[in-house]
């Protein structure tokens, strides 16, 4: 016997993952705990007895609803669900799956499309912030295809824009949480930002790396994992995450010198297994360090001109450009705006069954069979 919940399965830019409308899931948080583990297959490194793709980024749940928040449209929460772990998180954002979040409320009735484009405004659980997510929808309905190229990602799709506002502290509080433009731990100087995404930056050759090495290499080279994690359990506490042990954030990126015409080039770790690109978020934080001077990124970065800047993030399959909106009056920086582009495609719909003995569906009885 077991429990038949309405499901979609969308890549969202660089991400996949399983998108549900809210209402389709129990509220109790440890039974929708112990449902997204078994939608899944976690804990096991293949995933092989649920969705996941054994990977962070093929590992992720949007729990949707129309929103009774003022001007806001949608409410999106993101899950982050534990590949080898009986665990999933909410401590961090996905701009990522972001992206398929409008398509998949249109489709599911939530909320209205316009024509030709719909543009929505995205309550981000998470954080406690909003993004406004523009996309086509000729004739209101959803367009997947298109000549949009994102790097990470085969072929070309329909564009999605999304434009953040004030994500500025949105986990810890502040843009610089540590109130410095860096920290020196274990004799390794960091730069620990927050715009968006909790991330600590930090120079590759600090490490004795050159920051160009593979997704492949960098996941295979323990002492730098271990070396990594020793300064993130550090200096969590002083970004106001408290113990990050069992935390996805803060996300770790080794900085160097771009090396494809960009802005900088990065290498993520998510915070365990490098990123085969960089989130989102985490992208606008970088984006944003560069244009701080005396941060880590500062430093390597090439900072392009204007107060409308266009950063290119290189990471390990290219890169992303962020768009920044920066105010620098009086010797202040501040990013008003960051608009981003991706792409996304509803690959699957139906329903996920979970066994009886995960969840009997009594307490919403219209996903039981
Ligand atoms: O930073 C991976 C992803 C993400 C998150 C991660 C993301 C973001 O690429 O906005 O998109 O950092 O865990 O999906």
């Amino acid at each position: 016997m077991q429990t038949k919940i309405p499901c979609v399965m969308m890549r969202g830019g660089t991400s996949k993952g399983t998108y549900f409308i809210a209402s389709d899931l129990p509220k109790d948080e440890k039974l929708l705990e112990e449902i997204l583990l078994s939608v899944m297959g976690s804990p096991d490194v293949r995933q092989i007895d649920g969705l996941g793709g054994a990977d962070p980024l093929t590992s992720k749940v949007a729990i949707i609803q129309a929103s009774e928040r003022e001007g806001v449209d949608l409410d999106y929460l993101f899950v982050q669900v534990f590949v080898d772990e009986a665990r999933t998180s909410t401590s961090q954002n996905c701009g990522n799956i972001l992206a398929g979040v409008g398509p998949f409320a249109i489709e599911s009735g939530l909320v209205k499309p316009n024509d030709p484009e719909t543009t929505l405004t995205i309550y981000l659980e998470n954080s406690d912030s909003i993004a406004d997510v523009t996309f086509l929808t000729p004739g209101s309905v959803v367009k997947y295809d298109g000549e949009a190229r994102i790097d990470g990602v085969p072929g070309t799709a329909s564009p999605v824009m999304i434009s953040f506002r004030d994500t500025e502290g949105s986990t810890c509080g502040s843009l610089l949480p540590t109130g410095n433009f860096v920290d020196t731990i274990d004799g390794v100087d960091v730069t620990c930002i927050d715009n968006g995404m909790p991330v600590v930056l930090f120079e590759a050759t600090a490490m004795n790396r050159t920051g160009y090495e593979s997704r492949d290499d960098l996941n295979a080279d323990v002492e730098l994992k271990n070396w990594i994690e020793e300064i993130r359990l550090n200096i969590g506490r002083k970004m106001n995450l408290g113990d990050v042990k069992n935390k996805t954030v803060p996300k770790m990126t080794m900085v160097s010198p771009p090396q494809m015409g960009g802005a900088i080039c990065t290498r993520s770790f998510i915070p365990h297994d490098c990123h085969a690109a960089i989130g989102v978020f985490a992208a606008v934080s970088v984006g944003t360090a560069i244009a701080l001077p005396g941060t880590v990124a500062h430093r390597v970065g090439v900072i392009p001109s204007g107060t409308t800047k266009l950063v290119s993030v290189e990471h390990p399959t290219g890169e992303i450009s962020v768009k920044l909106n920066i105010d620098e009056t009086e010797g202040k920086t501040k990013v008003k705006k960051a608009d981003i582009l991706r792409t996304t495609r509803r690959l699957f719909e139906g329903q996920v069954l979970v066994p009886y003995g995960v969840w009997n569906g009594k307490t919403k009885p219209r996903a039981a069979v």
